[in-house]
């Protein structure tokens, strides 16, 4: 299978690595990460050992693919909802934070599919990523219900060694996935913790309560999601990646820009729009808001 996989950060260029050792690659992404690969391959280090020879392009200049995976920050998913709609792609999949997906669909005429992916990934240098976690590739379609695309982007998946499950309960696998980054992001930011440290102390309480609140999002929107089960998978997350930052932690450190918007943008506007109260994830998104105008970010 041809795949295009825009936004070569560490998921993107981890995960466009591995699909390598069985389809044809194409990795957009930024210099000196793009050039490096032109001249010495991609090396992938840490819980697996893969070197492979991806194609690699600083712009949207590809074409076409059968399918294009968008690994962007949430917030790059309009400049990648644009260069995608210059080209010809089978199947385009997110493996995004946040609800990013439904600005893809405006924008493309391809199917579009939902995605999440819990592998853990780091960049170490260009031309290098770390895998700090081996996790697994859930796809489908997003709004519920079996999709034979799906299907086919799973096997592609499982054929270059990802496990990948097809799932048909997308909508709620999304909210879970929000509620999870709703609990560890920003509390993680603020506090400088670990994803393993998250949930001890104050911050567990925050973290936990902002899970909740996105599973009552999730409730008002008709997907049945449990504050229970909202939490389970919070702990379940915050174990399998304990040795983890999260990736707001990671934006907060560097003094990037981060994604507040898609993740606890999503929730309140959902929420403001079914009448339920968030105030834990308003919480959050203020002081991460404050944090960036601090910085002069926005
Ligand atoms: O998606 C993540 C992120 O860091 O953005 C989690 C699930 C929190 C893993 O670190």
């Amino acid at each position: 299978m041809e795949v295009l996989v825009y936004g070569a950060g560490a998921l993107g260029s981890l995960v466009g690595g591995l699909l390598a050792r069985a389809h044809e690659v194409t990795l957009v992404g930024r210099d000196p990460h793009m050039r490096r690969i032109r001249e010495d391959g991609l090396r992938i280090d840490g819980e697996v050992d893969v070197r492979v020879r991806p194609r690699a392009l600083t712009d949207g200049t590809h074409r076409s693919a059968d399918l294009a995976l968008v690994t962007t920050k949430a917030y790059d998913t309009d400049a990648a909802a644009r260069a995608l709609a210059t080209g010809e792609y089978g199947t385009v999949c997110s493996l995004q934070n946040g609800f990013t997906e439904e600005r893809l669909v405006a924008a493309l005429d391809a199917t579009v599919l939902a995605g999440t992916a819990s592998y853990g990934a780091r960049f170490a240098e260009p031309g290098r990523v770390t895998c700090t976690g081996v996790g697994e590739v859930v796809v489908g379609a997003l709004s519920g219900g079996p999709d034979p695309l799906a299907g086919r982007v799973g096997a592609a998946f499982d054929a270059a060694g990802i496990a990948t499950t097809v799932a048909e309960d997308m909508p709620r696998r999304r909210y879970e996935k929000l509620a999870v980054n709703a609990g560890i992001n920003g509390p993680s930011a603020l506090a400088r913790l670990s994803n393993g440290a998250t949930l001890d102390g104050p911050a567990g309480d925050v973290a936990r309560g902002a899970a909740r609140e996105a599973a009552r999002v999730a409730r008002a929107d008709g997907v049945d999601l449990a504050g229970d089960g909202a939490v389970a998978a919070l702990e379940r997350v915050v174990a399998d990646t304990a040795a983890n930052r999260s990736s707001m932690c990671e934006d907060v450190a560097a003094g990037r820009r981060t994604e507040v918007d898609a993740i606890y943008g999503a929730a309140i506007g959902r929420a403001d729009r079914f009448g339920v109260t968030v105030p834990t994830c308003r919480t959050i998104a203020s002081l991460i808001r404050a944090w960036e105008r601090g910085e002069g970010i926005r």
